[in-house]
């Protein structure tokens, strides 16, 4: 099977599985693991955050830093396609209390400027509006195309965000797919924002993780709420030790799931009723729209699964997304069969 559905399928590496073998640990709820306490202090450096915390996954991590930097009854800001909207079960009104402004980027690849998360804001309206609490960013943007956001963007929305003491958090769950493309380090990509959450699970290929940054104290009250989510993981330096791999070895071959992508969105582009910009493709995700095939994208996907190749039918879209479980070759196979069925 070609697995384009994610880059949440990848599988641990030979590398990353005898670490796991071989990992020290201990009871990480006393902070005991020193495999997980060498992964957070490598994260912190590598970003130039005060602290960092090993989380099971991404939207558990997403979700605490919601939880800490607001208060029931508050409304944050995110974008429409944003995954802390779509794909967390609505957990900011579950564990939160919070409401959601979704606001719609008018630019296709989903990143919000100043300018229109402005013009949503809730502030001194004490009486009649949900206050705005908390802005949140995703980098790479996954329902905008994988799109990134360079370092200026993130900061001046950050200043601006700051002036009315209002915090910022970031999906940053691909963020050295963003380093990478952009040719600029995670810590310049994150270095305003109050926290960041970002996956070593995807992309990075190790089997569960992700991080969640910010400073010391919100990370001890982060460290609280994750036990209360159920995120309290005993000898999780079995884990760490992958996630250990993961974050030092694998942003190394981000590229080439990027040359990827690209060619299987510059082939796309050309085969008859699939319209997608293949210009905009920036890292290893692939979205396009196959309404004009005569074909619905779950047929398109069904006929794709026939001939041992996965892909994700959204809408009236199909997103196929590039990892080190994919070859050229595969990128190859994909096109020839997407070009014979629709
Ligand atoms: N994304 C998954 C699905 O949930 C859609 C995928 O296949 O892309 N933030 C972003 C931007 C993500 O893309 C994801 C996972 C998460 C957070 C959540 O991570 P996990 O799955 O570890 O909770």
């Amino acid at each position: 099977m070609i697995d384009l559905r994610s880059d949440t399928v990848t599988k641990p590496t030979a590398e990353m599985r005898r670490a796991m073998a071989a990992a020290e640990v201990g009871d990480d709820v006393y902070g005991e693991d020193p495999t997980v306490n060498l992964l957070q202090e490598k994260a912190a450096e590598i970003f130039g955050k005060e602290a960092a915390l090993f989380c099971p996954t991404g939207s558990m991590g997403n979700q605490i830093a919601v939880k800490l930097h607001t208060k029931p009854g508050d409304e944050i800001i995110i974008e429409e396609r944003g995954h802390i909207l779509n794909w967390e079960m609505g957990m900011p009104a579950v564990a939160a209390g919070v409401t959601i402004r979704a606001v719609r980027a008018a630019n296709d690849n989903g990143m919000l400027t100043w300018t229109e998360i402005e013009s949503a804001l809730h502030i001194n309206q004490p009486y009649y509006a949900c206050p705005t609490g908390l802005i949140c960013l995703e980098n790479t943007h996954n329902f905008g195309g994988g799109s990134v956001m360079s370092a200026a963007d993130s900061a001046e929305i950050c200043d601006r965000a700051h002036q009315l003491d209002l915090p910022v958090h970031l999906d940053g769950a691909r963020i050295f797919n963003a380093s990478v493309a952009l040719n600029e380090s995670v810590a310049k990509l994150t270095e305003k924002v109050d926290s960041v959450q970002f996956c070593l699970s995807k992309g990075l290929g190790a089997p569960v993780g992700s991080m969640l940054l910010g400073k010391k104290d919100f990370i001890a009250e982060a460290r609280v709420w994750r036990k209360r989510f159920g995120g309290g993981m005993r000898q999780a330096g079995i884990l760490a030790a992958a996630g250990l791999i993961a974050l030092t070895e694998s942003p190394k071959n981000l590229h080439v799931d990027h040359e990827n992508a690209k060619r299987l969105a510059e082939g796309a582009a050309n085969l008859p009723g699939i319209s997608i910009d293949a210009e905009r493709v920036q890292t290893n995700i692939v979205i396009f729209d196959v309404s004009e095939t005569g074909k619905t994208s779950h047929e398109i996907c069904t006929a794709l699964k026939e001939n041992e190749i996965l892909a994700s039918p959204f809408g009236k879209a199909i997103r196929m997304v590039t990892h080190y479980d994919v070859s050229r070759e595969d990128i190859e196979k994909t096109l020839r069969v997407l070009s014979s069925i629709i």
